[in-house]
């Protein structure tokens, strides 16, 4: 399966991997990228230092192309944006803010940009600033969201923007890529299934929380501070819950949420920790390698699609 994307990226099949923060670490880059996707290193808060040491990791497991997503609200956001270019790395992807600051920089050292969006307004701006795609993320996703569904999102930045558009959120199957293409996607990334995968450095515990999850157990906390973030269902939810509906500001529920991320991925706190996850979570029944998973995917995408 051909697209701009694949083209625009050098790789094999139209898939690129979320840039989860403390979940996407140089192992599940590195495999995602050699199964023939486009694995990301996730900056998150990590300081500009450490994503250094993560790119060079990957780069040991690796001769593909990979890249790095810039989580913008990060007080590192500028170093890493700095290390992205001295290491050579060729792709990234930014979330949860607007990267125009870094657009000149990146494209005079020849990164090609895909900013995350979540509305028509940020994807056509993104284009004015010379992006090479955007991914249009809806708020099936995990972790930080927007308002629109993948639905309705993707159709929309698909007939405002002349540059490739990738869909993300709510996609883990074949059924969703075929989905995304029909609605004009040229590639899909995808983060909760990845998280599961056998190559994913993840507490065991999280795994098992998303393997388990049923349909309705997503939640998004935050929604009244307009930081909406959707994870799975626990005592953390249920307690940021309670405290939102009785007007706590956001400065007073930060405890709960602050390392919360963390604890859970690397500890296997998932009860009081944030266990973020979309809402795709209920379809996802099983570990397995990425390479699995893609070469499943794919075959499914490209039954549906009569590609084959
Ligand atoms: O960024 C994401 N997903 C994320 S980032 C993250 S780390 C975090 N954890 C807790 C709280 C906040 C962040 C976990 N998950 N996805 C991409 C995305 N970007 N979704 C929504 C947006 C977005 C939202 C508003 C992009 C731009 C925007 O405003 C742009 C502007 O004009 O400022």
């Amino acid at each position: 399966m051909k697209t701009r994307i694949t083209e625009l990226l050098g790789i094999q099949y139209p898939i690129i991997q979320g840039g989860m923060a403390w979940v996407a670490e140089h192992h599940l880059a590195a495999a995602v990228s050699e199964a023939g996707g486009l694995g990301l290193i996730g900056g998150a808060n990590a300081p500009g230092e450490v994503v250094r040491e993560e790119i060079r990791k990957a780069r040991k497991l690796t001769m593909k192309p990979f890249g790095v997503n810039v989580m913008l609200m990060s007080p590192h956001a500028d170093d890493v944006a700095k290390v992205v270019v001295e290491e050579g790395i060729k792709v990234v992807t930014t979330g949860a803010g607007n990267p125009e600051k870094y657009m000149d920089m990146w494209k005079a050292a020849g990164v090609k940009v895909i900013p995350v969006v979540a509305s028509v307004a940020l994807a056509r701006r993104m284009e004015r600033y010379g992006a090479d795609g955007v991914v249009a993320e809806g708020c099936e996703s995990g972790g930080h969201i927007g308002e629109q569904t993948t639905m309705t999102l993707v159709p929309q930045v698909v007939d405002a923007v002349k540059i490739p558009v990738i869909a993300a959120g709510g996609i883990g199957d074949g059924r969703g890529i075929a989905a995304a293409f029909m609605l004009g996607a040229e590639a899909v990334q995808i983060g909760t299934r990845f998280v599961v995968s056998t190559e994913a450095v993840v507490h065991e515990n999280y795994k098992q929380r998303i393997i388990k999850a049923k349909d309705i157990d997503s939640a998004v906390t935050g929604r009244s501070h307009g930081h909406p973030v959707r994870c799975l269902r626990n005592q953390m939810t249920r307690e940021y819950g309670k405290l939102e509906a009785e007007g706590k500001s956001f400065e007073e529920l930060e405890y709960l949420t602050l390392g919360a991320l963390r604890r859970a991925v690397q500890e296997g706190d998932v009860v009081s920790g944030t266990v973020m996850a979309g809402q795709i979570a209920g379809m996802i029944s099983k570990e397995q390698t990425c390479k699995e998973m893609i070469e499943e995917m794919m075959s499914q995408a490209e039954k549906l699609l009569g590609h084959e």
